[in-house]
């Protein structure tokens, strides 16, 4: 008949954004303050989740406001009356920015204090990217085709919790037991935390099946437990390993 549908976030889920986008603030604030008290050459993994939670910040502030997304027609409109034409949902484009920038600094963060070999860090950086724009493209795709994207998408992420489970483990051990121990908390959570991210995808920007507030909250806690907790963790376990050690 029609008739246009948008499916989209409400105050709600605009306040969930912001409520996150603080957090983030804070958190970046928090880093950046750690650094202070070291000498600049102690400051690297300081730096690089402090640009992590900058990035989300600015994410977060952009999904808090309603911006940066686009309407995408939905293949099948679940809880909207049959018939309809042109349903779309509000998919956030932003989110892919964000984790296009942050999710090779968070390998870069696991990776430098597993202290592998450079070539390996960024064959697991590209495949990390083609990951995120895999996802990207699907999201933006109305047919059914973005399951195949999704599919890359899942192979790309297998190969790095491959490396981080298996390669990167190995290596962090070698080093030292409290290079190992870091290496094995900050590890796991990526592991266990980036998984549920294909899930996330497929409810929301793949199959369509929960709200896009429900979306703020899934995702939401994601980044929260992926960036700063994840940070935090990781900068209190390399409080006593001079980065000399793993050759920064
Ligand atoms: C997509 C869809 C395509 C298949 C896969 C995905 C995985 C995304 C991941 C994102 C991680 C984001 C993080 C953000 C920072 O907090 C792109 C959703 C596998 C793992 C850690």
């Amino acid at each position: 008949n029609g008739k246009s549908v948008a499916i989209a976030i409400t105050t709600h889920g605009s306040d969930i954004y912001w409520a996150v986008c603080a957090v983030m603030v804070c958190a970046t604030f928090a880093f950046l303050g750690l650094a202070a008290t070291k000498p600049r050459q102690h400051r690297i993994f300081h730096y690089i989740t402090a640009a992590i939670t900058l990035v989300a910040s600015i994410a977060y502030f952009s999904m808090g406001s309603n911006l940066g997304w686009t309407p995408i027609d939905v293949e099948f409109a679940r809880g909207v009356g049959s018939g309809v034409h042109g349903v779309n949902r509000e998919i956030f484009y932003v989110r892919y920015i964000d984790w296009f920038i942050t999710t090779p600094l968070l390998l870069l963060d696991l990776l430098l204090t597993a202290a592998l070999p450079w070539p390996t860090i960024l064959f697991i950086i590209i495949v990390d990217e083609v990951m995120i724009v895999t996802g990207l493209v699907g999201a933006l795709v109305r047919s059914s085709y973005k399951w195949g994207y999704f599919t890359f998408g899942c192979a790309a992420l297998a190969w790095i919790v491959y490396v981080l489970v298996w390669e990167g483990r190995r290596h962090a051990n070698v080093m030292g037991a409290d290079i190992g121990k870091t290496f094995l908390l900050c590890g796991s959570l990526t592991a266990f935390l980036w998984t549920l991210y294909p899930i996330a995808w497929g409810v929301c920007e793949g199959g369509n099946v929960i709200t896009p507030d429900s979306e703020a909250v899934f995702y939401g806690i994601l980044d929260l437990l992926a960036k700063p907790v994840f940070g935090a963790l990781l900068i209190w376990g390399h409080r006593g390993i001079d980065p000399a050690r793993l050759g920064l």
